[in-house]
């Protein structure tokens, strides 16, 4: 069971807080700071490593034993110029390459397993509303249909930049947004299949590296699984996902099945998914999302009859397949007054997440117990 953590000074969770949620083992970790493209130093690497396996000398005198692995990286961004196969923001696409190998193999050297990435042109996850309140007198992300349909991307990234308590999203970050308009061009024209032979090209090139290392590559889905704003998305659905798999045979090459994404789409079915990729999940997300007719969709407690997602279900497979991968609840509530208190990260706040790891672990126990 891992949690998400961005970082000392970059969270207003802490690894002392995480340490008291029964169950986690894993921190999931990332260099936050780093652009996609750009080389991870090893000092860097084993320093956040460091800080995560160990304990202050303050935890120390307070008797605080429990620590956590750092074995999973979410995530090494890939460059744009990797994804449209061309030189672009002033960088070729095998600089790009030979920068992502160098990080693969000084993440294996620091005992990192897993590195989750994604493969979406220009923006990461998108919502149209990060604060949205639920019946419950909390809130939670939100995507609205008819707002992304009428919205330009610009104005969707000034609203996610003023709605985020001054922190940076990843794969929101200012640098990367501030190049959106030589991005939008660069993918004029770019077809879904240009993208499925540039992600073969990196896969060549980057899983013999991560084969070398130890290291699983894990490739999150599109969130939301469509298309959005015409640029080709290539993780987007059943058949998207077995055609990247099909990519590259290494199991060095497989998935951090995020549920909550793939799920955005009503059509999915979450289990299937699950029972029909097992052999190539290296990582997964479990989450609940509610939709709505008029396609909108909002996220809810990680309990299965909160939403539309069988949570329950899918850790029921996980559990019938003796599943050993990593796991993740994934967004949550924003509870207990947090937003206007610690002000955390839209959806990483601490409450409903260490809720959503009970809930997990306890259908994972049941499950197993029934074996
Ligand atoms: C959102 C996350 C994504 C995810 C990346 C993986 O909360 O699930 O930002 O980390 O898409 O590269």
């Amino acid at each position: 069971m891992g949690f998400r953590w961005y970082g000392e000074g970059n969270d207003t969770v802490t690894l002392d807080h995480v340490r008291q949620i029964p169950g986690v083992e894993t921190i999931v970790w990332s260099l936050h700071h780093k652009q996609a493209g750009e080389v991870w130093e090893q000092e860097e690497i084993d320093a956040e490593v460091a800080r995560i396996t160990g304990l202050s000398d303050e935890a120390r005198a307070r008797g605080v034993t429990r620590t956590f692995d750092a074995e999973v990286v979410e995530s090494v961004n890939v460059h744009e110029s990797i994804k449209l196969g061309r030189t672009v923001l002033g960088l070729s696409r095998d600089e790009a390459i030979e920068n992502y190998v160098t990080t693969i193999r000084r993440l294996g050297r620091a005992g990192v397993k897993v590195v989750c990435y994604n493969f979406m042109p220009v923006f990461d996850w998108l919502r149209t509303d990060l604060w949205h309140p639920l019946p419950d007198g909390s809130t939670a992300l939100f995507y609205e249909k008819a707002v992304v349909d009428r919205m330009s991307p610009e104005s969707l990234i000034a609203d996610m930049e003023a709605n985020t308590h001054g922190l940076t999203l990843p794969g929101w970050e200012p640098e990367r947004l501030a190049s959106f308009r030589e991005l939008d061009a660069a993918y004029e024209g770019v077809t879904h299949d240009d993208m499925y032979a540039s992600y073969r090209y990196f896969l060549d090139a980057v899983v013999p590296a991560a084969e070398e290392a130890g290291v699983k590559l894990a490739v999150h889905p599109d969130d939301p699984p469509f298309d959005v704003f015409g640029w080709p998305r290539v993780v987007s659905s059943k058949e998207g996902i077995a055609r990247v798999l099909d990519l590259h045979p290494s199991p060095h090459h497989g998935l951090t099945l995020c549920l909550g994404s793939f799920s955005a789409n009503p059509a999915h079915d979450a289990v299937d998914a699950v029972r029909t990729f097992m052999d190539r999940i290296h990582f997964t997300h479990v989450r609940n999302i509610k939709h709505f007719e008029n396609g909108d969709f909002t996220e809810v407690g990680h309990r299965a009859q909160e939403g539309s997602v069988d949570t329950t279900g899918i850790m029921k497979a996980y559990a019938e397949a003796d599943y050993q991968g990593y796991v993740r609840p994934d967004h949550g509530r924003h509870l207990w007054d947090e937003n206007t208190t610690n002000k955390p990260r839209p959806g990483y706040g601490l409450y409903d997440r260490a809720l959503g790891v009970q809930y997990l672990l306890g259908a994972w126990d049941a499950f197993r117990y029934e074996k």
